[in-house]
Parts: structure tokens; C-alpha cells; sequence
């Protein structure tokens, strides 16, 4: 019997502003453990998300590293907000492994809600210290082993800050996808 396959998730990188991938219906917050406002990406995603945010997230938190929990995106042009915990590096151990878990619980719980695409940030790379290539090494081949697993996630995007970030992520890629 000849079974047909759905195509696999794509991933894309592009540089951009995690608040403003209109198309993408998740995005990912690289959130703290009480998932309030802050710098960075979490900053921004409240920013723009408005103040319901804030009150929607009270009771999903704390959550631990490497852990992911789903809110609505209230004033953004997104359907869902995936806020995630990434390692503080040099703090949070294993590191490499919450990192991963990060990824790959993002993608699980997004692909429950039966959606097509999420968009990413560089998870623990600001505030949280995380070394880029390192980081852009273990977000890529975790979403890559991720993705047989995935039912509807047709898109994945990975939304670098500047071209500097960008590059890092193109040169991983390239490896990995050998
Ligand atoms: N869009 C895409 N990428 C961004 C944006 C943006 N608007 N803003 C920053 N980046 P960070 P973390 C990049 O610090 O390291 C917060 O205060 C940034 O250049 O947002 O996980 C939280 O409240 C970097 O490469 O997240 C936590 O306390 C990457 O996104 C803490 O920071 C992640 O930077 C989390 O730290």
C-alpha cells in the first residue's frame, strides 16, 4: 500500500523583529521564570502584546528551564505566544540539554495547537549569556530532529537580531543539513 506523506517542516532564518512576523501563527518569548515584562525579546513581546499579557501569564508561572507554556498573543498579529525558560549560561546545567528541551517543547506544544508555523528568537543569547554558535548549534539540530515528529508545523523560522547573528545561524545550518 502506498502511503503519502505530508511535505516536512521548513526551517527558515531571517533577520528580523520576533514582534513583528505577522505570518507566523506562534511566536516564541525568551521568557524569565515569573514570565513578566523585561529586556530583550520579553520586553518587546509585552510591549506590543499590551498589558493582558502580563495577567494572562501570572498563573502559568514559575516555570523552570528548558520548560514551555502557551498564552494567547492578545495585541500581536499572532494567534499563540510559547514562552519558554532558556539556561542562564554557566548557571543553569546541563545547559546544552535545557537549551534543546527548550526547542523541542516549543515545537511539541505548538504543533498541538494544529498550527503551520512558529517563529523563534535566538533563545538565552542576550541577557542569559548563552554563546551564539553553541546556541545556534543546538537550536538548529534540535528542531531538526524534532521535525518528523511534527503533525501540522509546516514553517519553522528562526528570527536573528542582526546580520552578525544571521551568519552564525546560515554557517550551523549548512553543516547540519549535510
Ligand atoms: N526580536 C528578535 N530578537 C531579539 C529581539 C527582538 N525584538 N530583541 C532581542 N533579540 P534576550 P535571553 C535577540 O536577552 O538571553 C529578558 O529580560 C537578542 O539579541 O531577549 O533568553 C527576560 O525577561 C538575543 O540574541 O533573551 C529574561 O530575564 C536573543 O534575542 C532574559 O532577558 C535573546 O535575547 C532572557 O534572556
Amino acid at each position: 500500500m502506498n502511503e503519502i506523506k505530508p511535505p516536512l517542516a521548513q526551517i527558515e532564518l531571517v533577520v528580523g523583529d520576533i514582534t513583528q512576523q505577522a505570518d507566523a501563527d506562534i511566536i516564541v518569548n525568551a521568557a524569565n521564570a515569573q514570565l513578566e515584562s523585561g529586556g530583550g525579546v520579553a520586553g518587546a513581546i509585552h510591549r506590543a502584546a499590551g498589558p493582558d499579557l502580563a495577567e494572562a501569564c501570572r498563573p502559568l508561572a514559575p516555570i523552570r528551564p528548558g520548560k514551555a507554556v502557551i498564552s494567547p498573543a492578545f495585541r500581536l498579529p499572532n494567534s499563540y505566544v510559547i514562552h519558554c525558560l532558556g539556561p542562564v549560561y554557566g548557571r543553569d546545567e546541563p545547559s546544552d540539554t535545557l537549551l534543546a528541551n527548550c526547542y523541542r517543547n516549543a515545537l511539541l506544544l505548538a504543533d498541538k495547537q494544529q498550527v503551520k508555523s512558529i517563529a523563534f528568537p535566538a533563545i538565552s543569547t542576550g541577557i542569559f549569556g548563552f554563546p551564539k554558535e553553541k546556541a545556534a548549534e543546538i537550536a538548529l539540530r534540535t528542531i531538526k530532529s524534532s521535525i518528523p515528529s511534527l503533525q501540522t508545523i509546516r514553517t519553522i523560522r528562526m528570527v536573528l537580531f542582526d546580520q552578525a547573528d544571521l551568519t552564525i545561524f546560515e554557517g550551523k545550518l549548512a553543516q547540519i543539513i549535510e
